[in-house]
């Protein structure tokens, strides 16, 4: 029997719909009731920001912010999930307006790699291991305004702070070339596996690949997530879809490239990746003219063109595979390709 896939997303992949041209559109759907879509929708597991999970947590305690958190772990409990990973939110904050961990002011750095302390906290309260790391503001709107080779130091320096206060600590780090940043630091997977190596604890440093992220680099998802699972270091995905290099825009996985996203979905099948356990993340968003009622249907409509998708690579047949391979015949190798999505 094949392993099954199990799915995740974040509370914010069910939102309002504002945009930095527009006002909410939809009505807000209180944390509560979009646990409850979870099941429905077909998804086990829960990604977490820190202040998704307590958001007030500036204005707390550390034992506060602690108990909030289990309070929210009874919930999934409650509902049969599980919390699949807690990334500490340090672009919404005035301290990180010039990003936290590599912003010019001490003071700030020194709020961030404590805000990321309390994030480990809250994972463990969660009853997960897994922290991710998108480095939102962490890069430079001009190049002249830091020091790059400096905001790399303090960028090791922080996820070592982190390895050291939590123990089981296991770092995934997302990258993203660009946006809100017009450059971001550790832009690839490749930067990410190699700041891996840098770390204290080179086995707890990860990555995890977003699909529009990687389109945004110029780069083929399938390649940065064969790249991650050659190392070992494929430790949660986002997948979504991208029309072209322009805003970050999360839509429905496959929505824009379906040859893409089955190159994606053979990847993770030739990596092993639903033995190791791992979630397959949807960091999709709904269309803002999308109507409140039906502003859940781009999550069960990616885990749908996944699982399709599955289905496609385990059937494709491998003896004209290998034929077309053995001949250097890739027409004929992409012509199979095609027929076989197009149901041929
Ligand atoms: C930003 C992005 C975030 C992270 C979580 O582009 O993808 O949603 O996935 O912080
Ligand atoms: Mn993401």
């Amino acid at each position: 029997m094949a392993a099954e896939y199990r799915f995740s997303f974040g509370p914010w992949n069910i939102h309002e719909g504002a945009d930095p041209f527009g006002p909410t559109v939809r009505p807000s759907i209180e944390f509560g009731k979009k646990l409850k879509r979870y099941k429905e929708l077909g998804f086990d597991g829960v990604q977490f920001h820190d202040d998704d999970a307590v958001p007030d947590m500036e204005n707390l305690s550390p034992e506060q912010i602690v108990k909030q958190a289990a309070e929210v772990k009874s919930m999934l409990d409650g509902e049969g999930l599980v919390a699949e990973f807690v990334a500490p939110r340090l672009w919404e904050d005035p301290r990180g307006i010039d990003g936290g961990f590599t912003a010019n002011d001490s003071a700030c750095r020194a709020w961030a790699v404590e805000r990321f302390k309390r994030c480990c906290d809250i994972g463990n309260a969660l009853g997960t291991p897994l922290r991710v790391l998108w480095l939102a503001r962490e890069g430079t709107y001009i190049r002249e305004s830091k020091n790059a080779i400096t905001a790399y130091q303090y960028l090791f320096d922080a996820i070592n702070d982190a390895l050291e206060y939590d123990p089981k600590a296991e770092i995934a780090i997302e990258p993203k070339p660009n946006e809100p940043m017009d450059h971001a630091y550790v832009p690839t997977i490749g930067h990410a596996l190699a700041l891996a190596q840098k770390a204290v604890d080179p086995a707890r440093v990860g990555g995890l690949i977003e699909t529009a992220h990687a389109l945004l680099a110029g780069l083929d998802p399938s390649d940065e997530m064969a790249f991650a699972l050659s190392m070992g270091k494929l430790w949660s995905v986002h997948l979504n879809d991208q029309n072209g290099l322009k805003f970050d825009q999360d839509k429905t996985f496959g929505a824009a490239n379906l040859r893409g996203a089955y190159n994606q979905v053979r990847v993770l099948e030739l990596g092993g990746y639903p033995e190791s356990g791992r979630f397959v993340g949807l960091d999709v968003k709904a269309m803002r003219s999308q109507k409140a009622d039906v502003a859940h249907k781009h999550l069960s409509n990616s885990r749908t063109v996944f699982l399709r998708l599955v289905e496609k690579v385990r059937t494709f047949p491998k003896d004209v595979e290998q034929q077309c391979i053995a001949d250097r015949d890739y027409e004929a190798l992409e012509m199979a390709v095609l027929e076989h999505l197009m149901g041929g």
